[in-house]
C-alpha cells in the first residue's frame, strides 16, 4: 500500500496554534492533505474527554476511526508529507527529539492549574530544572544532528514539534519563565526556531491560516 492521501481526516485539538496539534496541522497543509482542523474550546474537552481515549486530546480521525498519540499521528502525517526520515539511524534521531518534547510537556502541565504563590514557586523550580535539562539536551541533539536540524540534515517533523514548542516558551505565554530562557540556555535553538519559522513549509501554512 502507498501513502493514503486519500482518506477523510478529522484532527480535534484545542483552540490555539500551538501544543501537541500544531505541528501536525503544519505536516497536513505541507502535504496537501486536507483535514478537518477541529478545534474545541476548553470547557468542552473537559465535557467530552471521558468519551475520549486516554482522555486526552489531540485526537486524529481517520475514515472516522480514532486514533490517539501525538507523536505517532505526527510521524504518520510526516510520511504523507515526505518529512519523515527514511533512513532508520535518522528516524531514530527525529523521534528522540519528538518524544523528548513529549516528556517536556508532562513536566509542565503538573504546573498548570496552580495559582499565586504556588504558581510562582513551581514555574520557578520548572525553569531553573526541567526546561533548563530539556533545552540543554534538545540542542545537545540538534548539534548532533549537524547544528541545523535534528535528523536528515534536512527539516523533519522533529524540526517541527521543537519549533512549536520553543516558540511557545519563548512567547511568554509560560507565566514566571523567563522569555530569555533559552536564549541564554542554548541560543543554537533560538536559531533554529528562526529558521523553521522561515520555512517556506510554515510560512506557507500561517500565510493560509491568515487568509
Ligand atoms: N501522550 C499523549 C498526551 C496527550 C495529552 O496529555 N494531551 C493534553 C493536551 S495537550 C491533554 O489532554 N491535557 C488535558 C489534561 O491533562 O487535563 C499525546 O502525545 O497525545
Amino acid at each position: 500500500m502507498g501513502k493514503n492521501t486519500m482518506s477523510k481526516f478529522k484532527l480535534t485539538y484545542f483552540d490555539f496554534d500551538g501544543g501537541r496539534g500544531e505541528p501536525i496541522r503544519i505536516a497536513f497543509n505541507a502535504a496537501g492533505v486536507d483535514f478537518e482542523d477541529h478545534r474545541i474550546p476548553f470547557g468542552e474537552f473537559m465535557k467530552t474527554r471521558s468519551n475520549m481515549r486516554f482522555t486526552c486530546a489531540p485526537v486524529l480521525e481517520v475514515d472516522g476511526v480514532a486514533v490517539t498519540q501525538s507523536n505517532s499521528m505526527l510521524r504518520y502525517v510526516g510520511k504523507l508529507a515526505g518529512l519523515y526520515p527514511e533512513d532508520d539511524l535518522q528516524a531514530l534521531y527525529c523521534d528522540e527529539a519528538m518524544d523528548a518534547v513529549e516528556d517536556l510537556l508532562h513536566q509542565v502541565v503538573q504546573t498548570f492549574g496552580l495559582e499565586g504563590d504556588e504558581l510562582k514557586a513551581a514555574r520557578e523550580k520548572l525553569a531553573a530544572g526541567w526546561i533548563s535539562v530539556f533545552v540543554k539536551g534538545l540542542a545537545e541533539i540538534l548539534q548532533r544532528g549537524g547544528g541545523e536540524y535534528f535528523a536528515d540534515n534536512r527539516l523533519t517533523v522533529a524540526d517541527l514539534k521543537v519549533y512549536v514548542q520553543i516558540r511557545w516558551l519563548r512567547a511568554g505565554t509560560l507565566e514566571h519563565v523567563p522569555t530569555d530562557l533559552v536564549e541564554k540556555l542554548a541560543p543554537d535553538l533560538v536559531r533554529h526556531e528562526e529558521r523553521v519559522g522561515n520555512d517556506p513549509i510554515v510560512t506557507a501554512y500561517y500565510a493560509g491560516r491568515a487568509s
